[in-house]
């Protein structure tokens, strides 16, 4: 059982995901000292009927049943009660929610969050405190007639660059407009409130409903992020009473009262603050035993709590290689695409998280290796591991040297970055022309010298390129410390003439790179999640992203949650000197980068991959484009 006594005081970070509820213990040390956590689909699964933690109805609708998360919260701190966990010492709880699910409170919900009775169940006495039980899933992608709206009433590049995101599916602004025009104007009416799903933990712990949390709040497309403020334009599409959507003239009184309603059901947002939401409600206290002082900060979305977990400075990059892959950067410099997200940062003021999400990671990757041990004989070997070995893959990348001007585009399913079918397209970089100017020939696989082989670098450059030509518009004025000769600016200037003359202008999702975003580089690299475990490939990713100040592989097994035990801990601090302290010094008391993790990439092949960035921003100008 874990030890405690030495630990003066806990905080808790909660991470509720779609298939679990988790939360971490950590001491005033930042030191992680326990995890529990409740599998929904093993405990609930006949009670809600789920699957993998949601239900999935006609027309691509996925929600979670919300007295569901109430189950899981008791029963997590009911187990955690059997271990004699010492409550009373927790002075901080913070935590993290997947992003874009709305709750769906009754007008009876605060009534009954301050009244709870410690004898019976969260979910039993909420029963009534919602006017929908069910909460959109991120997976939902029933609202493809609420993106079209968004879209045509503000229009694709717009609207990211008022809320930071294109229209997407699952953002709450389109689950709204569902709710009331769609689905449940019944229900809407009989509504008093809307959380995000971070603030409707919030909102339990607390005992009241608690304020959206601004940085999650960022991914609704209905927050202006640069005015701090709703767009009420965006509001009035949600509410369905868009003018050229729903015809209803901004002078019809109607259209005004529609909006204040959902700017009043949504709640206030504030500025990003240390200062606690509030106090734990009795229930809780009563309940298990935490003192009635332990503060509750205010909860954020599950991807701005994984930066916290790290001591990340501006300009850091976080690569998370899984199936997909994300990268996840710190960034002052506002320059939203409608080809990412950015949000707010959580414990930076002045600051946002810029999120590239990509669908085609691993997957890719793994079909080219698949395809390059066939042809060497290696997939007839009996031993399934061998036959899915990389080792053939990490040597063609360990042997090579620079760039050798044959990238692809891997698309074994449809691509979010850019937005395009699936389809896969091979290229090889001609400089024989005269006037220097280069040429981008397409080729099939075996012609030009493009064997199988030659995917396994390919793949992971034009992989590694298509993110080094997003993050710079994102990196670019906020530019790292200057470490090297190249990062002058006649050098820019020179770099950027160099390509310009080869190339000619060079476009990323419609917008002209300029000389700043196209010689930008992030300041540390940080590798997690699945691949990062294959050094040749992210040695190989390292070279082209060029970092200035170190590439770190990270393990971090519960980021949510330990983001949101820093948060709170931070915030802890914060309140007790009355001041906002930096979040990675902060965090970096515990995690020295610089002398915990080595720096795993010495070679710099950034300046060699301008021929690369400028021939993969001309290949995917010729993409097959799905509008
Ligand atoms: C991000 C998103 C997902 C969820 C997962 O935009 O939708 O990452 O937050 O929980």
């Amino acid at each position: 059982m874990t030890d405690y006594a030495d630990s003066k005081s806990l905080f808790l970070g909660f991470d509720l995901s779609t298939q679990q509820l988790k939360i971490i213990i950590t001491n005033e040390n930042l030191k992680a000292l326990d995890t529990y956590n409740v599998e929904f689909d093993s405990q609930y699964k006949t009670k809600y009927g789920i699957y993998k933690g949601v239900i999935s109805g006609e027309d691509g609708e996925i929600v979670s049943p919300v007295l569901m998360w109430l189950d899981a919260i008791d029963y997590l701190f009911t187990q955690m009660q059997k271990d004699k966990f010492p409550f009373e010492k927790v002075v901080g709880i913070s935590g993290s929610g997947q992003q874009h699910g709305s709750v769906y409170w009754s007008h009876d919900a605060d009534k009954l969050l301050g009244n709870l009775k410690p004898d019976q169940s969260l979910s039993h006495q909420l029963k009534g405190a919602f006017s929908w039980e069910m909460s959109p899933n991120w997976q939902d992608h029933s609202t493809i007639p609420e993106a079209n709206t968004f879209h045509n009433v503000i229009g694709k590049e717009k609207l990211a660059q008022i809320t930071g995101s294109r229209a997407h599916l699952r953002f709450t602004g389109l689950q709204i407009r569902k709710f009331i025009t769609r689905s449940h104007g019944k229900e809407y009416e009989s509504t008093a409130r809307i959380s995000l799903v971070s603030s409707f933990v919030t909102s339990v712990l607390l005992g009241h409903v608690a304020e959206l949390e601004q940085s999650d709040a960022c991914g609704m497309n209905l927050y202006d992020i640069s005015k701090s403020e709703y767009d009420d334009q965006l509001l009035a599409i949600a509410a369905g009473v868009s003018t050229s959507a729903d015809g209803v003239e901004q002078s019809d009184p109607k259209w005004q009262k529609s909006i204040d309603q959902l700017k009043q059901k949504l709640g206030p947002i504030h500025p990003i603050t240390y200062k606690a939401s509030g106090q734990i409600s009795s229930y809780f206290a009563s309940k298990y035993g935490f003192t009635a002082s332990c503060r509750i900060y205010s909860f954020t979305g599950d991807n701005l709590a994984t930066i916290l977990s790290l001591p990340l400075q501006p300009n850091d990059c976080l690569l998370s290689l899984g199936t997909s892959t994300t990268v996840l950067l710190i960034t002052d410099n506002y320059q939203p695409s409608s080809q990412y997200h950015l949000f707010k940062h959580p414990t930076m003021p002045k600051h946002y998280m810029g999120m590239i999400c990509y669908s085609n990671g691993a997957l890719a990757r793994e079909k080219a290796r698949d395809e390059i041990n066939k042809t060497h004989h290696l997939d007839e070997n009996d031993d399934d591991k061998k036959k899915k070995s990389w080792d053939k893959f990490d040597e063609i990348l360990e042997k090579s040297t620079s760039f050798n001007g044959k990238l692809g585009i891997y698309f074994p399913i449809g691509e979010i970055v850019p937005q395009a079918p699936a389809q896969t397209v091979r290229a090889v970089l001609d400089k024989s022309n005269n006037e220097e100017k280069y040429n981008v020939k397409p080729c099939e696989l075996n012609s030009n010298g493009f064997t199988v082989d030659e995917d396994a670098l390919a793949i992971v450059e034009s992989q590694t390129l298509s993110c080094r030509l997003r993050a710079g518009p994102m990196l670019s004025k906020s530019a790292a410390p200057e470490t090297s000769s190249t990062q002058n600016d006649s050098k820019k200037q020179e770099i950027y003439n160099s390509v310009v003359s080869k190339f000619g202008d060079l476009y990323t999702d419609g917008k002209k790179q300029t000389i700043e975003s196209l010689t930008s580089r992030p300041n540390k690299c940080y590798y997690v999640g699945g691949a990062s475990n294959n050094l040749q490939i992210i040695t190989k990713m390292a070279q082209i992203l060029g970092a200035v100040n170190g590439n770190y592989k990270v393990e971090i097994p519960n980021a949510c949650a330990l983001g949101g035990a820093y948060k709170a801990s931070w915030s802890h601090e914060c309140e007790q000197r009355g001041e906002f302290l930096g979040y990675d010094q902060y965090i970096s008391r515990l995690f020295d980068t610089d002398s915990e993790l080595e720096n795993f990439s010495d070679r710099d092949l950034w300046l060699d991959y301008f021929d690369g960035v400028g021939m993969l921003a001309k290949m995917e100008e010729n993409l097959l484009q799905n509008d």
